[in-house]
Formats: structure tokens, C-alpha cells, sequence
């Protein structure tokens, strides 16, 4: 193949790099590209980071993950309290955390810059239905959060929302179609994470279309060096936001800026704080917040060695349980540390299905693993953290993700532990809620946010003699 020449030396020089890298291949179809789609691709391998790649290949190729020589231990965790000091404590966390909302030092930060691929969506994930009555989407169900929050303390909570180059638009899109749910178009930020090309086992960047490397967002992780490059991390900084909770789009169980964990952090004087449930058995597939060396940090399962996994307390309880439910908190302080600081979070590497061009141009989508996928992880960041809070939270009020299209992890199991927890919170209040012989509730029940953010407001708002009756939805209107 003729290496192509460009009359433009910056551009002649994007392309030498390439090809210097050994990727000379990406120009296959250069010679019958017409000048946008030749622009379309130089842009991309501008952007490339050829050395970088090149390393990522090489790791992957030596294969063995590097084994830490050092000490793995539990991670010293904030546990459910029990006895009247750890409720007073818990008291204290959450006047704390409340005092912070208050003072409009909170904001909300959700990454939904994933690409749903196990969901089999083509929209964004925010946009899937959800609620069990009125069918409302997980980005409204999320926002009557914030609205709700936002009221009761009688203050501003912005919402910061990480898309990637995938689902931008659509995302944008959505929020303004439903006018941002009620909350201020000002207080929505919207802005992308960073994509990240793919390598083929031969290391070489796979195209998708004949002017298009193929790329996928770089990770949760990425939204450490997004926050700051989008100007998010400067709009906190301009309201005076100290403090960011950071969740996943696709956890409709989600406390929202929980003013317990936020109490926590703020009294620790931590960096980064992470919310953790115990795993339900040994093979749960959560990463475990540890201790290594000096360091917090989160082991995923798999990288997790079988004397840690199957290690058991005297009582029988899992040495190394505490499973990471990917919410957190983050002073905004550490992540511009983060973003002036060399080393930023590494990379870790998947062996996924890369779509790719064969020798006819033709897209194709194999059937088997054929290439790597290069994401960082924001729990990474604990590790760098001075100093960190783990807290300890009952995983069935908290923990419902979506990941699959139908069986575990799925809208149908996340809308059925929003039926228990307002369930739950109706028993609490005093109603009889009616059951099955399993104790599965017998109808269809939502609670919405924007009626009731936990159990003492539903208590303080129902009355008395309040008769469940099916479907029933609690909502503003
Ligand atoms: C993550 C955790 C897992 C567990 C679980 C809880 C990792 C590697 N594993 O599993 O230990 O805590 O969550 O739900 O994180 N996202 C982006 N940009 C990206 C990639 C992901 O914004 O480039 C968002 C995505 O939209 C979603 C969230 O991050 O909201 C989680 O992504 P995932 O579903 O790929 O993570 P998963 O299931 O591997």
C-alpha cells in the first residue's frame, strides 16, 4: 500500500507517526476518500496516543496480571450502626451532610456515558422506563430526586450528567424534549467523557468504516480528567460546590447526595469515600474494597487471589466482602489534585467483540472476542485519595443496577426492589400492604420522590387509616 502524502506538513506528520507505529493500515481505503472523510480520520489519529497504546498492547501481552507482593486486608469500614454511640454517630453524619445541602456545597454526578451493550438498547440508559406505575424514565426518576432534595433543604443541587461521543445528543436531546423533569436547565450540565481507540490481538486499531477508527468511551474512570477538560470541575468551583456524589446512571435506588455519607466524608476529612454492601457469596462478581499497603483501594473479582475470596471470619462472615456498590463521594479539591498530578488512572483491558471493515469494506460483527478495549475505573482513584470513608449500607435500599435485558440485574428485578422498599416504607407508616405466601407484594406500587424521599416523610404525609389499594401511585399531583 502507498503511504499517503498530504500537502499540509502537521497533517503529513499525523501521518508518518502512524505509520511509524505500525499502523500504516488505517489508510487502506485513503486513496479513494474523499477530503472530508480523509479530515474525519486524521482528527481521530491526532488524537491518538500512539506510545501509550503501544504499552497497553505489550501488558497485555506478557498477560499475567501483576500480582500485588503486598499485604492484602480488610478495608476499615463505617458498619450499620447498632449500639446507641454508632447511632449517635450516624446522627451526627447526617446533620453534618444536611448542614452541606444546605449550604449548596453538593452536587450530583451521574456517568451514563456507558454503552448499554448487555441492556440491547440503542438509547441512552437514562431513558429506559422504569418506574412501576406511571412508567417514568430512570433520568426523571433520578431528577424528581434532586428536586425533591433540592426543596426540602431548600436549596440548589446541580446535576452534572457524563455522556460519551455514543449517546451525547440523544442524552441532550432527552432532557430538553422533557424540559430537564422540572429541575433548572441551568443547574444541567451535560458534557462527554473521552473515547479510547481499540487494538486487535495483533495490536493494530481496528476500522469500523473507511475513514472511522473504531473507539468506545475510556471508562467511568475517565470522568476524573472529563470533569476538569469540560469545564464541569470550574462550574463547581464558580458555585461554590465542595463536595460531589457520584453515581451510575443505572442504579434506580440510588440515596441521592445521602447527607449520612456525605456527614461521614466531611468529618473524616476524606478525599473519596465509597459506599459498600456486603457480597452474598463468595463468586459475586462486585469488586472488594481492600486495604493494600497504605492504600484503599477496590480489587475487582477477578483479579481477587481464591485464598482472599473464600477467606472466612471466625463467625462464618466473608473476610473480604466488602462489595463495591460504585457510589461515591468526591471532594472537588482531589480531583483537581488528580488533574495536576503526572500519573492519572490507568488503564485495564477487556477482551471484547470489536466490530471491523473486511477485505470488501463491508462492516462485520464477529461472533467471538476479537480485540482489546482499554477502561479506566473511577474506584482507582481511592487509592490516591489521603484519606478515604467506607460505609456499610443495606444493599436492598440502596442497590439496584440494570444491567441485563431480562434475569438478574434487570429492569424487571430493579422495579421489584422499588416495590419492596416502598413496601416497606408503607409498613413502616403504619399500612398494610398486601402480600403473596413469599412475601412479594400483590400489586403494582410506586412511590414517587417528589411525595416521599424516604420513610419519615411518607409516615409524616400519609394518614392514619391510609388503605393500600393496587395499582397505587404517591406522586405530587
Ligand atoms: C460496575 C463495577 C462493579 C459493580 C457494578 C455496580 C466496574 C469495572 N465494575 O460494573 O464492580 O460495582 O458497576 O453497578 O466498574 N460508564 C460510563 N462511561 C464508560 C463506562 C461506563 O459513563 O466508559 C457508566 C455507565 O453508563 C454506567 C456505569 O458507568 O452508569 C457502570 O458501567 P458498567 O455497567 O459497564 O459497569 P459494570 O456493570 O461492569
Amino acid at each position: 500500500m502507498r503511504e499517503p502524502k498530504h500537502p499540509d506538513p502537521e497533517k503529513q506528520k499525523i501521518i508518518e507517526e502512524a505509520v511509524r507505529s505500525g499502523q500504516g493500515h488505517v489508510f487502506r481505503w485513503w486513496h479513494e476518500m474523499g477530503e472530508q472523510g480523509k479530515e474525519r480520520l486524521l482528527k481521530q489519529l491526532q488524537a491518538i496516543a500512539f506510545r501509550e497504546l503501544g504499552e497497553l498492547y505489550n501488558q497485555w501481552k506478557g498477560a499475567a496480571t501483576p500480582v500485588s507482593e503486598q499485604k492484602i486486608e480488610p478495608a476499615e469500614i463505617i458498619s450499620i450502626p447498632k449500639t446507641q454511640e454508632e447511632i449517635s454517630k450516624a446522627q451526627r453524619a447526617v446533620h453534618r451532610g444536611e448542614e452541606a445541602i444546605r449550604a449548596g456545597k453538593i452536587a450530583a454526578f451521574v456517568v451514563a456515558g456507558g454503552q448499554a451493550t448487555r441492556l440491547g438498547i440503542e438509547a441512552p440508559k437514562g431513558t429506559l422506563k422504569i418506574t412501576p406505575v406511571r412508567e417514568k424514565t430512570i433520568f426523571e426518576h433520578h431528577s424528581e430526586k434532586i428536586l425533591a432534595l433540592s426543596a426540602r433543604h431548600k436549596t440548589r443541587i446541580p446535576l452534572y450528567v457524563m455522556t460519551s461521543e455514543t449517546n451525547d445528543g440523544a442524552t441532550r436531546e432527552f432532557f430538553e424534549l422533557n424540559r430537564y423533569f422540572g429541575l433548572d436547565p441551568s443547574d444541567v450540565f451535560v458534557f462527554k467523557q473521552e473515547m479510547m481507540p481499540a487494538l486487535d490481538f495483533k495490536g493494530k486499531l481496528v476500522l469500523d468504516a473507511k475513514d472511522h477508527i473504531f473507539t468506545s468511551p475510556n471508562g467511568h474512570g475517565g470522568s476524573i480528567t472529563s470533569l476538569k477538560r469540560a469545564g464541569a470541575l470550574a462550574d463547581m468551583q464558580a458555585r461554590g460546590i465542595e463536595y460531589i456524589f457520584y453515581f451510575q446512571v443505572d442504579n434506580v435506588l440510588i440515596k441521592m447526595a445521602d447527607p449520612l455519607f456525605l456527614g461521614h466524608h466531611i468529618e473524616r476529612g476524606a478525599e473519596m469515600s465509597a459506599k459498600v454492601a456486603p457480597k452474598r457469596d463468595p463468586e459475586e462478581k462486585v469488586g472488594v474494597v481492600c486495604r493494600v499497603g497504605n492504600a484503599t483501594t477496590v480489587i475487582e473479582y477477578s483479579d481477587l487471589p481464591d485464598d482472599y475470596k473464600y477467606a472466612r471470619n471466625p463467625d462464618g462472615s466473608l473476610t473480604f466482602s466488602a462489595g463495591n456498590l460504585a457510589i461515591h463521594v468526591l471532594s472537588v479539591d482531589f480531583v483537581e489534585r488528580l488533574n495536576t498530578e503526572k500519573h492519572s488512572l490507568p488503564f485495564h483491558i477487556a477482551e471484547k467483540i470489536i466490530p471491523f471493515l473486511d477485505d470488501n469494506g463491508s462492516l462485520v460483527k464477529p461472533k467471538k472476542k476479537n480485540g482489546l478495549k482499554f477502561e479506566k475505573f473511577v474506584f482507582d482513584a481511592l487509592s490516591r485519595a489521603r484519606a478515604t470513608s467506607i460505609l456499610e449500607v443495606d444493599r436492598d435500599e440502596e442497590f439496584a443496577p440494570i444491567k441485563n435485558e431480562t434475569g438478574e440485574d434487570s429492569p424487571d428485578t430493579a422495579r421489584d426492589l422499588m416495590m419492596r422498599l416502598s413496601a416497606k416504607w408503607l409498613e413502616k407508616a403504619g399500612a398494610r400492604v398486601p402480600r403473596d405466601s413469599n412475601g412479594r407484594v400483590k400489586g403494582m406500587l410506586e412511590i414517587s420522590p417528589l411525595f416521599a424521599l424516604d420513610a419519615a416523610m411518607l409516615k409524616a404525609k400519609l394518614p392514619a387509616d391510609f388503605e393500600v389499594r393496587f395499582p397505587l401511585y404517591l406522586g405530587p399531583e
